[in-house]
């Protein structure tokens, strides 16, 4: 398959290299002059493992090898479903050696939305899990499978049944090829949704090393620091704000946690002595509640960000006293544009703002409805673009060309306002997605699959705030014939093979919904409507 494509105009390129942010530096490249610089040191713990620099690479190296001996061929995609363990470091690090194209899914991705990937990228193969958190992914491999014939081999961390171990790979490294361009595509990231089915992002070498080697630098990581990788490892934010590859960038070592919960993390940093974390806004309220009870020292740890949702002051300013460490407030997006408080900082700045971009070439505007700039200060839609964030996703002209402007902003969908010093405070959105807890759920994507339920007329989906998720998401629901019972409903959800967060967390009937005298109202309004009025009388 020939290399992918996300091109930035000439003059863009030339400035990005010019101002030293892409410094043509590959996946592979970096690893090797790390296990080179750094052999001894561990670069990844998790489980029972540890793994030093000079042990990732080898591994990698040996599982690049195996997978073109397995039959993939430089430029085909590969759904990689992982949780956090080593694996998913020596696993991808293999697909960047082999030129293979990682497409990364979360682990509470179901078969939905795993065929959604495998035939929006037409991938040719599947790496997860066996096990893991009681679900067997070995079975949802053989659902995909039965819809995606096209997916030639999948590849199983432990007991792999009727598939390919990737303990069983291997083959020759003559037969490797040559390492990528750094302009090409390294990986297809995926975007939390917003409108309908989630879009792929394909971002580059270069753009995503700059991002997450300017994110390592930002929170001060070194070849002490030690990072735990708290929330899924596929997700964005803990991949690259600095995240692991933003730690391996700095030769620090990785810690792989496999659940959030402040009672496996706790255990963690202190046995580890973490340096560092990330956590959605839900998580750090609850690590806030377990630290004051806690036995578990954990003293090491200097930075706690926290990201992916707004993170309200009031809980903001509790994180230095309760944790005694300080806190980084990081606004970012799978598309690119990552916001940061900077750790020196007033402490002012950092529990009321969600920071300022990493590079002095991400051109931020903020407008109002009609296309024009707000006033300073003024909420306003967030538009960006720069030396990381894509100017198109794969293969979606429809999702392009409502996304970008013909000058390659990003339409981030984000309402946002100002400050003097140029931070960041986000207000709102625009579009019409639930933020639960850091996942984002597209309304559109759950009505449908509500639609498809025989006593379903029509249907809804809006956020609610909420006081532990931040936003729940609440279906307004009108039936036909029989009513049937909101469990019910859920359970057809869920029955449809998504990921168990998009399940509507509160169903509510109504008997009609709004029109007004020229017709039906957008969709949009109509879910502005319902909320407010459901809101007004709760
Ligand atoms: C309010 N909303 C936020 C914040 C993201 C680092 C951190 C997060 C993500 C991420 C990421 C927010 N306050 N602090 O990729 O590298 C909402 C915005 C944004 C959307 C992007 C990273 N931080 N958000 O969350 O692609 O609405 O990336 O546009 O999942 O999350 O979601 P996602």
């Amino acid at each position: 398959m020939k290399p992918l494509a996300q091109v930035w105009p000439a003059a863009f390129a030339e400035r990005y290299r010019a101002r030293g942010y892409w410094r043509g530096e590959t996946f592979t490249r970096m690893l090797r002059e790390r296990a080179q610089r750094l052999p001894d040191h561990v670069a990844v713990v998790g489980g029972e493992q540890r793994w030093t620099y000079a042990e990732l690479e080898s591994r990698a190296a040996r599982l690049a090898a195996g997978f073109i001996a397995l039959g993939f061929r430089p430029g085909d995609r590969v759904v990689v479903q992982l949780p956090n363990i080593p694996e998913f470091l020596s696993v991808v690090f293999a697909l960047f050696r082999a030129r293979l194209i990682p497409v990364y899914a979360l682990p509470a991705h179901r078969s939905v939305e795993i065929v959604h990937f495998a035939r929006t990228a037409q991938a040719r193969g599947y790496i997860i899990a066996a096990r893991h958190d009681g679900f067997d992914y070995r079975t949802l491999a053989g659902q995909v499978l039965a819809e995606v014939p096209e997916i030639a081999h999948v590849v199983v961390v432990g007991e792999a049944g009727p598939f390919t171990a990737l303990d069983a790979l291997s083959g020759t490294a003559a037969a490797l090829p040559e390492d990528a361009d750094p302009s090409e595509v390294a990986f297809l990231q995926i975007s939390g949704g917003s409108t309908g089915l989630s879009k792929l992002i394909p971002r580059t070498h270069d753009d995503y090393i700059y991002s997450f080697r300017a994110s390592a630098e930002i929170c001060g990581l070194t070849p002490s620091s030690v990072y735990l990788a708290a929330l899924p490892v596929t997700h964005n934010f803990p991949m690259s704000s600095p995240g692991v590859f933003g730690a391996l960038y700095a030769g620090s070592r990785v810690v792989m946690s496999p659940s959030p919960s402040p009672e496996v993390a706790f255990e963690l940093i202190a046995r580890e002595k973490v340096t560092i974390t990330g956590l959605v806004p839900p998580l750090a309220l609850l690590w806030l509640q377990a630290a004051a009870t806690t036995t578990h020292d954990l003293s090491s740890l200097e930075v706690l960000q926290v990201g992916g949702a707004k993170f309200m002051p009031e809980a903001a300013r509790r994180v230095r006293p309760v944790l005694g460490c300080t806190l980084q407030q990081v606004f970012g997006m799978a598309e690119g544009l990552v916001n940061y408080t900077r750790l020196d900082d007033p402490e002012e700045t950092i529990v009321s703002t969600q920071g300022r971009p990493i590079s002095a070439d991400d051109e931020v505007l903020i407008l109002d409805d009609a296309g024009n700039p707000v006033e300073e200060g003024e909420p306003g839609n967030l538009l960006t673009r720069g030396p990381y964030t894509i100017r198109a996703y794969h293969n979606n002209d429809g999702a392009n060309a409502r996304a970008f402007t013909s000058d390659g902003f990003y339409r981030t969908g984000d309402v946002v306002k100002r400050t003097p010093e140029g931070y960041l405070v986000v207000q709102g959105r625009a579009s019409d997605h639930i933020n639960r807890a850091g996942e984002k759920i597209s309304a559109e994507e759950i009505e449908d699959h509500l639609l498809s339920h025989p006593s379903v007329f029509d249907a809804a989906v809006v956020s609610l705030p909420d006081e532990y998720l931040g936003e729940r998401s609440c279906a307004f629901v009108i039936a036909q014939g029989e009513k049937p019972k909101a469990a019910a409903l859920k359970a057809w959800v869920r029955g449809r093979g998504l990921a168990d967060f998009k399940v509507p967390d509160q169903v509510v009937f109504v008997d009609a919904f709004e029109t007004t005298a020229v017709g039906k109202v957008s969709r949009k309004e109509l879910r502005a409507s319902l909320r407010r009025r459901f809101l007004e009388t709760a």
